[in-house]
C-alpha cells in the first residue's frame, strides 16, 4: 500500500480563464482522500500551498503574463515536491498545468538524489512544449514540458535541477499542437503518441510499450494528467476543450495499466476548472480515475493476462 501525500496547488496564473484555483477544494469535496483510503492507502493532506513573496521578473516576450506569480509557484511547488517524495507519493491537486513547472522540478531533484532515472508520462490534448520565448498566447501552462526537458527559453526560471532525457518522455493523447511546438517536437526523441497513433493501435499497446521501457530502466514515473486528455463529453470542466479526447473507458484502461505496472511514483491532476463543471461530474470523473490509478478493479485477476 502507498502513503499518498495530497498537495493542493490552487494555481490560476498559467492561463487566462479564472477558476482552476477552485480545483483543490473540488477534489476534496469529491472525496479524493476517502477514495484512496478505501483502497487501503494511507493519506496525508498537506493542505494548499501559496506562491510566497513575488519578485518583479519580466519577459522579453510581451504576450507572457503573470511571470512573477508563476515563478513563485514554481519555487514553492519544487520545494514541496522534493520534500514529499522522501515521505511517499505526492499527488498535486491543481491548479492549471503551469504547476508542473514546479512539481516535476522537485520530483526530478529527488530522483537525481535517489540515483534513479525519471520518466514522465504526459496525458494531455496539448504538447505544452513552448518556452517563455515561443508562447504566443502567453499562457505559461503551455510550457512545462519544455522546462522539464531542459530546453532553451527559460532564463527567468531557476535552472531545471536534472532535465528529463527526451527518450524518457511520452506524450499521450495529444491533438492540438502549435507550429513552434511542432518544430520543437520534430527535433526531439520524445515519444509522441498523438490521437493518430492511438486510433490505429488503441490505447493499450503504446501504453504498455512505454511502461515496459520504464520498468526495464528501473525508473521512477511521474504522471501528469490534464483534464483535457479526456473527451469534453465526459469532462466538460476545462478552459480549453478539444474534441476527440479519451473516452471514459479508454481513460480508465490507461489508468489500470499504469496501476498494474506498479511504476507510478508521483501524480499531477491539472486544469480542472470547477466553475465550468456540471454538478461536479468532472471532479468526480478525475477522482474515479485516481481510483483506477491506485488499484480499484472491476474484477481482481491474479495476473494481467489471466
Ligand atoms: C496552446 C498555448 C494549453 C493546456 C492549453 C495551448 C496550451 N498550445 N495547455 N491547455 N493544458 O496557448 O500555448
Ligand atoms: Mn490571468
Ligand atoms: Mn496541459
Ligand atoms: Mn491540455
Amino acid at each position: 500500500m502507498t502513503h499518498c501525500i495530497l498537495i493542493g496547488a490552487p494555481v490560476d496564473s498559467g492561463q487566462a480563464r479564472p477558476g482552476c484555483l477552485m480545483g483543490p477544494a473540488a477534489y476534496r469535496v469529491a472525496r479524493l482522500a476517502e477514495t484512496l483510503a478505501a483502497l487501503g492507502h494511507s493519506v496525508e493532506d498537506r493542505g494548499d500551498l501559496a506562491p510566497g513573496a513575488l519578485g518583479s521578473e519580466a519577459s522579453a516576450n510581451p504576450a507572457v503574463h503573470h511571470l512573477p506569480e508563476t515563478l513563485g509557484w514554481t519555487r514553492a511547488l519544487s520545494a514541496a515536491a522534493r520534500d514529499a517524495c522522501r515521505a511517499g507519493m505526492p499527488i498535486f491537486l491543481g491548479g492549471d498545468h503551469s504547476l508542473s513547472l514546479g512539481s516535476v522540478a522537485g520530483v526530478a531533484a529527488h530522483a537525481a538524489e535517489a540515483g534513479r532515472p525519471l520518466f514522465v508520462l504526459w496525458l494531455d490534448a496539448h504538447s505544452d512544449i513552448h518556452s517563455v520565448e515561443t508562447t504566443e498566447s502567453g499562457n505559461l501552462h503551455g510550457t512545462p514540458l519544455g522546462y522539464l526537458a531542459g530546453r532553451a527559453g527559460f532564463d527567468a526560471f531557476p535552472p531545471f535541477p536534472a532535465p528529463v532525457p527526451e527518450a524518457n518522455i511520452c506524450l499521450f493523447g495529444i491533438r492540438s499542437v502549435d507550429p513552434a511546438e511542432h518544430a520543437a517536437l520534430a527535433e526531439t526523441e520524445i515519444t509522441v503518441n498523438d490521437m493518430r497513433v492511438l486510433d490505429e493501435y488503441g490505447f493499450a499497446v503504446p501504453m504498455r510499450a512505454f511502461l515496459d521501457r520504464v520498468a526495464a530502466a528501473g525508473g521512477m514515473l511521474h504522471v501528469s494528467l490534464d483534464v483535457d486528455f479526456l473527451d469534453p463529453s465526459v469532462a466538460p470542466a476545462v478552459g480549453t476543450t478539444v474534441p476527440g479526447g479519451a473516452t471514459f473507458r479508454e481513460a480508465h484502461l490507461v489508468c489500470e495499466l499504469i496501476h498494474e505496472s506498479g511504476l507510478m511514483t508521483s501524480l499531477d491532476l491539472v486544469e480542472l476548472n470547477p466553475f465550468l463543471d456540471e454538478r461536479g461530474r468532472t471532479a468526480r470523473m478525475m477522482v474515479d480515475l485516481v481510483g483506477s490509478l491506485m488499484g480499484r478493479k472491476v474484477f481482481d485477476r491474479p495476473t494481467r493476462s489471466g
